[in-house]
């Protein structure tokens, strides 16, 4: 039964997110310059470009900007995505899109863990890409035993937090205190820990196979790989990185710059090169003991920014897919440094195809948007009757696009970009192939495996492309309802 004492799942994640943050600002202080940075550069963009501070105004998005957040983990077995998907429940996260990086040469599937309805996200957006290591992609017995038999050893979760997630199950809720105490005990699970649970020849064995292999079966949890603030205008944030000492990665993932964007734009900061210590010998299970400890490196952790434009509907994402292949095979090759300004170049000309207008993108069912009413439409008697004439004719379920453009032209409603709060495959193979010290491009056989990921999961997961069509359907019944 809900409680009214309990304390809400959307506060819950949001203390966890700051929470977080603090921690990680604290092990990678790089972050915190990155934080910097993000927010001189959005402040600047507010302050000189009125139509993005109304339209984030008119969207709610502008409350969240600066909490914009998200992370990533990368988990080994099965169990632990299970529980992991039963810890993000109690801060109100749920599966959301499954994203295969096989194809791309990365051994791992994903889910992104947020939260649901727009409502929830404003409260606060922070999502958790959660990334399952394939060791079936391995291709040496041998190792993949040995790399599921010390996986199977780790404990990534505390007592406390699994039993507070049962109460929270049982209960449908925590009070407060114990609220506080999740948070707290949840946290320890994405902290880095130095002292690694396997030794350095085996670390080495995992890094030959794939380093990202390493970063899983090598360390005592899945340590939080990077945060990452939204950015209004990520070009200025990316040179603003490269003069003030932050070296950022070559190029920028996604869709090229335009007047509307589109999906998601990503660069990072280059993981850095940490201090561990491997243990010299694996003596009985436990962590303690009389085990010596041998010096090494390891590479994994970085900093992310991100700019987010408009949700694409089916037809606009197969544009986007179609144009991006198309840019990358006339490339021919991965992307790099050398090839920068080559490959944004090839970007820009491929796509000059797709719209870039809102009202375009819109009446081509290209991309979702809120319906809202204008101000005018607020005051106009005329404009009321407008828009009580095409929606009193019509169930509103039939209302064509072409009705709905008449509306805006008329200035009866407006229309206001539905942010994308997902994430791109080929992007993400992007930002993990430039934090993993990665010289060799390895592809996997592309076995789909959205099944296989759903029954680790122990649930399905949900569908993105309805959740921005029921946002953009419950705008448009808040209009009626006016
Ligand atoms: C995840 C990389 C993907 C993004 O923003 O696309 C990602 C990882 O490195 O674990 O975070
Ligand atoms: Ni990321």
């Amino acid at each position: 039964m809900s409680n009214h004492n309990f304390m809400n799942s959307d506060d819950i994640r949001h203390e966890f997110s700051i929470a977080m943050s603090v921690m990680y600002q604290a092990e990678v202080p790089l972050y915190g310059d990155l934080i910097n940075l993000v927010s001189k550069v959005n402040a600047e963009v507010l302050a000189t470009q009125p139509e993005i501070k109304s339209q984030l105004l008119h969207t709610g998005e502008i409350e969240r900007l600066n909490m914009e957040r998200h992370g990533a983990i990368r988990l080994g077995t099965a169990s632990e995505l299970s529980m992991m998907r039963r810890l993000f429940a109690v801060m109100g996260m749920y599966p959301v899109g499954y994203y295969d990086l096989a194809p791309a040469g990365v051994p791992v599937h994903s889910t992104a863990f947020r939260t649901l309805d727009s409502h929830s996200l404003h409260k606060s957006p922070f999502r958790v890409f959660t990334s399952l290591l394939r060791l079936d992609l391995i291709g040496d017995v041998a190792l993949e035993r040995e790399a599921i038999k010390t996986l199977q050893k780790r404990r990534i979760f505390t007592d406390d937090v699994i039993e507070l997630i049962e109460r929270f199950e049982v209960q449908e809720g925590l009070i407060p205190e114990d609220a506080q105490h999740f948070i707290k005990e949840a946290l320890e699970t994405f902290r880095w820990h130095d002292k690694t649970p396997v030794t350095k020849e085996l670390y080495q064995k995992l890094l030959h196979q794939h380093p990202l292999i390493a970063d899983v079966v090598g360390f005592k949890g899945p340590h939080i790989n990077h945060l990452t603030p939204r950015t209004l205008d990520i070009d200025v944030a990316q040179q603003k990185m490269q003069t003030g000492g932050i070296p950022s990665k070559a190029i920028i993932e996604g869709p090229p710059r335009r007047a509307c964007p589109i999906l998601l734009r990503q660069t990072s900061f280059k993981a850095l090169e940490e201090a561990v210590s491997f243990r010299t010998a694996n003596i009985g299970d436990s962590d303690e003991c009389c085990d010596g400890y041998e010096q090494g490196s390891h590479t994994a952790r970085f900093g992310e920014i991100e700019q987010r434009g408009v949700a694409l509907t089916p037809k606009g994402r197969a544009l986007y897919d179609t144009l991006l292949n198309e840019a990358r095979n006339r490339l021919g090759v991965t992307p790099n440094e050398d090839n920068a300004l080559q490959y944004y170049q090839i970007l820009d000309e491929t796509f000059s195809k797709f719209p870039d207008n809102y009202q375009t993108l819109h009446d081509a069912d290209l991309a979702y948007f809120y319906y809202q009413l204008t101000d005018n439409t607020h005051d106009s008697g005329q404009a009321q009757a407008l828009l009580s004439a095409t929606f009193h004719k019509v169930d509103l379920s039939t209302i064509s696009r072409a009705e709905l453009s008449t509306l805006i032209d008329d200035g009866v409603i407006r229309i206001e970009p539905i942010v994308y709060e997902d994430f791109l495959p080929v992007s993400a193979a992007g930002i993990f192939q430039s934090n993993l010290n990665q010289s060799k491009n390895n592809s996997y056989d592309h076995s789909s495996s959205q099944q296989d990921f759903e029954q680790a999961l122990g649930t399905t997961v949900y569908d993105e492309l309805k959740l921005y069509e029921e946002i953009q359907a419950q705008s448009l019944k808040q209009c009626l309802a006016v």
